[in-house]
């Protein structure tokens, strides 16, 4: 259940009060704190409510994580706005990774993008989440008793084409893939900051598009590192292929 935009009730009406989060994240870098000044009930009821279900998530997080370790697997979850290239970049990725690869694909509706992966030969399950924006790690865990993934494999989790909600859930990954395209704007780091500030890698997609844009990379890379400055990044064109050897000779070493 997302409190955040009150996306599993589709009452966007009565969510509609934006407040901050303390965030469940136990990745390994920068933990902020933000605490909620609403004195309202209602707003009090859901806030707990909130980090309760996002607890319930951590504990399951952190037990799928556990059991991947055991397994010498790595669980890497996707977040990206919609259409920024994420299934692209798999389709790019994939056939060239000499680890076996897996995926779990969420989107709200469709299994367009698991009918896509599965072009590429490799089990992959589409979890459809109605009107909910983001995975938890309770729909991973379902998909990866489905795919039973082979020791020392790479699973890769397509979220959600959102921002916002996905940033908040631990899925139990061991890393966390940020993607953001050249037509998106510079400010998205600045503007979305949690999607930056609890990934471990940013990839910007779509560079084979500069030419044709008015895009300014080194505003973004600035903007990314104000937000995140341990940040991983990578340049890529998933329809030319080009920055795509790099990112599999990295996860190859993972
Ligand atoms: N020019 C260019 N187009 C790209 C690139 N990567 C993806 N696209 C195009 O962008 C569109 C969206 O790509 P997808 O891979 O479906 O994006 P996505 O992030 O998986 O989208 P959702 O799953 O809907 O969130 C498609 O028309 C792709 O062909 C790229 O590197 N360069
Ligand atoms: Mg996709």
């Amino acid at each position: 259940m997302c409190q955040n935009c009150g996306c599993e009730h589709g009452d966007i009406h009565e969510h509609h009060h934006h407040h901050s989060h303390d965030h469940q994240h136990n990745h390994d870098h920068n933990h902020e704190h933000h605490h909620h000044d609403h004195h309202e009930h209602g707003h009090e009821k859901r806030i707990m409510l909130e980090q309760d279900v996002l607890e319930k998530n951590k504990v399951l997080a952190c037990s799928a994580r556990q059991k991947l370790e055991d397994s010498d697997s790595t669980l890497i979850n996707m977040i990206s706005s919609p259409g920024s290239g994420k299934t692209s970049l798999l389709e790019a990725l994939i056939p060239k990774m000499k680890r076996k690869c897996y995926v779990i694909e969420g989107d709200q509706q469709t299994s367009n993008d698991s009918e896509r992966l599965k072009r590429l030969d490799i089990s992959s399950v589409q979890i459809n989440t109605g009107n909910g924006c983001h995975l938890d790690a309770q729909m991973v865990e379902e998909g990866l008793q489905q795919l039973k993934p082979l020791n020392n494999s790479l699973i890769f989790i397509e979220n959600v084409g959102n921002l916002v909600c996905p940033s908040l859930f631990d899925l139990g990954e061991n890393l966390r893939i940020v993607v953001i395209s050249t037509t998106e704007g510079e400010d998205k780091p600045l503007k979305y900051p949690n999607a930056f500030l609890f990934a471990n890698v940013c990839i910007i997609n779509k560079i084979d598009l500069l030419p044709f844009l008015k895009f300014d990379i080194d505003a973004l890379l600035k903007n990314i590192n104000a937000v995140n400055p341990n940040m991983l990044i990578f340049r890529t064109s998933a329809t030319t292929g080009e920055g795509i050897p790099e990112i599999v000779d990295w996860l190859e070493h993972k």
